[in-house]
């Protein structure tokens, strides 16, 4: 009798043990690991990350919500590596003879004089302002771009003036789900 006992006992605790098992697991990592194929369009590739050049022009404001459109923001320099890739991107790619400005998420709407990217609310640490840039020309530049007349150093700018724009795609994460068959 008491063997039996202790045998279904050992059955039971087995069945339990049987339950404790992880079921699935998920593991989460920067970017696309496994280099899997997706269609990022309207965004390129430039350094590690993606980013739309428009061609259209629009006010900061405008071009903010038109990135907003793509489930995107203005772009943010992080660090100076980042502006570097893309400022060797739109030299390579040209300016077709004339100047053209792109807007970036910086700005100094929120405190004058203070120039903050607007996707992170981080301060603009990298130095790559053009020369004599910010200056907050008759105290009425509050929104920072991009122009090829300064090889594509940041200067800021009237945020009512029209001018193209970069919105930068949210990060990539990879999410890896392993399940029993
Ligand atoms: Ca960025
Ligand atoms: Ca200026």
């Amino acid at each position: 009798m008491l063997q039996k006992i202790v045998g279904i006992l050992v059955v039971l605790i087995s069945i339990r043990l049987c339950w404790t098992y992880d079921k699935f697991a998920t593991e989460f990592k920067d970017g696309n690991t496994n280099d899997v194929s997706i269609n990022t369009s309207p965004f390129v590739k430039i350094g590690n990350g993606y980013y739309y050049i428009s061609l259209q022009a629009a006010n900061w404001f405008m071009a903010y919500e038109s990135c907003r459109k793509l489930r995107s923001e203005l772009v943010t320099f992080e660090n100076s590596e980042e502006h570097d890739a893309i400022q060797t991107y739109l030299q390579k790619k040209g300016s077709e003879g004339h100047t053209v400005m792109y807007w970036t998420s910086g700005n100094d709407l929120g405190k004058n004089g203070v120039h903050n990217w607007f996707s992170s609310a981080q301060p603009i640490k990298i130095n790559r302002w053009a020369p004599g840039q910010p200056d907050n020309y008759q105290n009425k530049e509050h929104c920072d771009y991009l122009s090829s007349e300064y090889q594509y150093l940041l200067s800021d700018g009237r945020c009512e003036c029209y001018k193209r724009y970069i919105c930068e795609a949210p990060k990539q994460e990879t999410i890896s789900i392993v399940v029993w068959k």
